[in-house]
């Protein structure tokens, strides 16, 4: 296992629209278990291959509390077949977009289909934060940023701020 880069905006690649895999083998497990690991370091509770510069529609998780075990997940080629008309605001956050939170509001339920780490078809309801991070990271495999829900104004002067983070670092 390894650790990548996390890219953060505005760099090009975070816009790119994420390609399909056609098979969950070994080569994939590795990238997801790179992942896992970068998102863990960071730390974060979800991670997009994107953000690690692969443009596959690979997706991890785990939101596992601090004094909880581990509980890692797998989201390959995720898609929403169904999704609540009721939503609810979170303030979410954002590797790619570090120290910058501000709310989001999303559809409270969703039904999601996805191949898991060893390729099995799954169907599952999600609510709460799994279904928050969810949407937030197959955002992501459309390019989109939760940044890019806020005003125009409030996204310049995030990207502006993580310029500048960037420079002092
Ligand atoms: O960059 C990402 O996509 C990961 C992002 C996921 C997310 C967080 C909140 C709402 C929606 C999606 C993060 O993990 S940001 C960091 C974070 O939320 C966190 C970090 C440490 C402990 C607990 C939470
Ligand atoms: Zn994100």
């Amino acid at each position: 296992m390894a650790l990548r880069e996390i890219l953060v905006v505005p760099d090009p690649v975070l816009k790119q629209v994420s390609q399909p895999v056609d098979k969950v083998d070994d080569d994939l497990r590795a990238l997801m278990d790179d992942m896992l690991e970068t998102m863990y370091d960071a730390p974060g509770i979800g991670l997009a291959a994107i953000q690690v510069g692969v443009a596959k529609r690979v997706i991890v998780m785990d939101l596992a509390g601090p004094d909880e075990e581990k509980a890692p997940r797998y989201f390959v080629n995720p898609e929403i077949l169904w999704a609540s008309e009721e939503t609810l605001p979170y303030e979410e956050g954002c590797l790619s977009v570090p120290e910058i939170f501000d709310e989001v509001e999303r559809p409270s339920q969703v039904k999601l289909k996805y191949l898991n780490y060893q390729g099995e078809e799954v169907i599952e309801d999600a609510e709460g934060l799994f279904a928050v991070c969810i949407q937030h990271e197959m955002d992501h495999l459309e390019g989109v940023l939760f940044i890019d829900y806020l005003s125009r104004l409030k996204r310049d002067r995030a990207v502006a701020k993580v310029k500048k983070q960037a420079r002092a670092a």
